[in-house]
């Protein structure tokens, strides 16, 4: 069951992470018209790996820090390379939805200095990886899903653990902290599709305790 103002289900993927079905459905739109202002200020870009790769995800931020990645690795910058500019503020409609979403999911005062968003067209996919560039793993990651569906691989803490596959909709808050925080987890290849807010993407904000 899951109703449409956000009271919906919460979905355990074991101990410490769970789905929170719907939890950001109401605000939505909302949300997506901050991003399209953020991104107007701090542009989607395609970062290149250590290794040497462009990810095929399109990135931004919001908040104090921003999750960045290049030849020289991957880290927090207050700053945002391609303008030089601070990263634009993190909405405060953001941070209260990411401090609700994680007391929900178990933890309680999460205060995120960063949000990392994330743009999947048909075709992206984000490889089994670990959050681990944040300073401390006291404090859970809060990921919210919009427009497009996506399969969520979410395994264990060693990368041969067989992940589960979780099928993420608009509108649905993964959280995963405590003995789950530095649990492997990624995006299966997106399926063609039409959302009526996104029209063809999948945006995912990450909400992190970064510095
Ligand atoms: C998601 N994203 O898109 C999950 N992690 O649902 C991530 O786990 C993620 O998109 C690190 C960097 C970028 C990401
Ligand atoms: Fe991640």
């Amino acid at each position: 069951m899951r109703d449409l103002f956000g009271g919906g289900d919460i979905e355990a993927l074991g101990d410490g992470a769970a789905v929170l079905r719907g939890f950001a459905l109401r605000e939505a739109k909302d949300i997506l018209a901050a991003v399209v202002e953020v991104s107007a200020a701090a542009p989607f870009r395609h970062m290149t790996t250590p290794g040497g790769y462009r990810m095929s995800v399109a990135m931004t931020n919001c908040g104090r820090a921003g999750w960045v990645t290049d030849r020289r690795g991957y880290r927090y910058a207050c700053d945002d390379p391609e303008t030089g500019r601070a990263w634009p503020p993190m909405p405060p409609s953001f941070r209260d939805l990411a401090m609700r979403a994680a007391a929900a999911g178990g933890f309680d005062g999460f205060e995120p200095d960063s949000c990392l968003i994330n743009r999947y067209e048909p075709g992206t996919r984000l490889s089994l990886h670990q959050d681990r560039d944040e300073r401390d793993y006291a404090a859970p990651i809060v990921s919210v899903s919009l427009g497009l569906p996506a399969v969520f691989l979410f395994g264990g803490l060693q990368r041969s653990d067989r992940p589960r596959r979780v099928p993420l909709e608009s509108g649905d808050v993964a959280v995963w902290g405590g003995p789950a925080r530095l649990a492997f987890h990624g995006i299966m290849p997106l399926a063609e599709g039409h959302d009526p807010l996104t029209g063809r993407s999948r945006i995912n904000l990450t909400f992190r305790r970064a510095l």
